[in-house]
């Protein structure tokens, strides 16, 4: 079992979440609500405004988001599903997960480190919802 953590489209309630409770593509089992240790620059991008972790930890702000621990099946159809390596890359970073089975877990998450230089001053977000204050509504794929 290998540990993902999402932050975007992929958590609770969001556009992609579906994805994750499809036995069709492995097991996935939450583990907790959790949230980066160190800050990231969490930003919404492009003409379908995307949220992207930008590969740049000590900026921005810590970023919260939910941990499941999945199987190889699961892992590989999400790798699939986030187009990583070329859209988003597949990289080690450190959580701390809420409530009282909590503490700091080692977990995959889907950023990216190749960005457009101004992607840096967007707003910086610490908690993605797609129908936020922001306005910028996520267009699914099946729409583009
Ligand atoms: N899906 C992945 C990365 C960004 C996105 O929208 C996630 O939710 O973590």
């Amino acid at each position: 079992m290998a540990h993902v953590f999402v932050y975007g489209t992929l958590k609770t309630g969001q556009p992609n979440h579906r994805v994750l409770l499809d036995g069709a593509h492995g097991r996935a089992t939450l583990r907790g609500r959790a949230r980066t240790l160190e800050p990231y620059p969490l930003v919404i991008a492009g003409e379908h405004n995307i949220p992207w972790l930008l590969q740049l930890p000590g900026h921005g702000r810590c970023v919260a988001g939910e941990v499941y621990a999945v199987d190889e099946q699961m892992l590989r159809f999400l790798d699939e599903f986030e187009g990583c390596p070329d859209m988003y890359q597949r990289t080690l970073l450190t959580v701390a997960v809420e409530g009282p089975a909590g503490g700091t877990v080692q977990c995959f998450a889907y950023s990216t480190a190749t960005y457009p230089p101004e992607w840096l001053q967007l707003p910086h977000l610490d908690d993605y919802d797609s129908q936020g204050e922001h306005g910028l509504r996520y267009n699914p794929r099946e729409s583009r």
